[in-house]
């Protein structure tokens, strides 16, 4: 006598994030350090064919850092390792080998103010090496 009523929920309610997506196409602030949403320092240096980085002197504040080094070399092949024993404290975290156009990111601790070398180790006798600063 009684239909029984089937009763469809619609709309399961996923995708709630909240987090707008940051579209960044073709950084134009290279070397600059941002603030990500997990309080880690966000910073991009690039490693065109010259043997150089992009820019070659950044600074950051002491806490978490993540770096990314994105290769717009056509040809060229670098790595970025920071330099052992020339900095105030130990940085093992590196980018390894970079095919042109790839990228990768790593990242890491630091908590001692000072220079914080780097080099490329396949060019540093061309020249490619850096310096992160740690502010104090
Ligand atoms: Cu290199």
């Amino acid at each position: 006598m009684v239909a029984a009523a089937v009763v469809l929920l619609a709309g399961c309610g996923s995708g709630n994030g909240g987090a707008p997506a940051a579209t960044s196409s073709a950084d134009p602030s290279l070397g600059t350090v941002t603030l990500a949403e997990d309080g880690v320092q966000e910073v991009t240096i690039e490693t065109p064919d010259d043997y150089v980085f992009v820019p070659d002197a950044f600074a950051v504040d002491p806490g978490r850092v993540r770096l990314t080094v994105t290769s717009t070399a056509e040809q060229m092949t670098h790595n970025l390792r920071f330099r052992p024993d020339a900095g105030p404290e130990e940085i093992t975290e590196e980018i390894p080998l970079l095919a042109p156009g790839e990228s990768r990111t790593i990242e890491f601790e630091v908590t001692a103010p000072g220079e914080h070398p780097f080099d490329c180790t396949f060019h540093v006798q061309l020249g490619q090496s850096g310096v992160m600063t740690v502010r104090g």
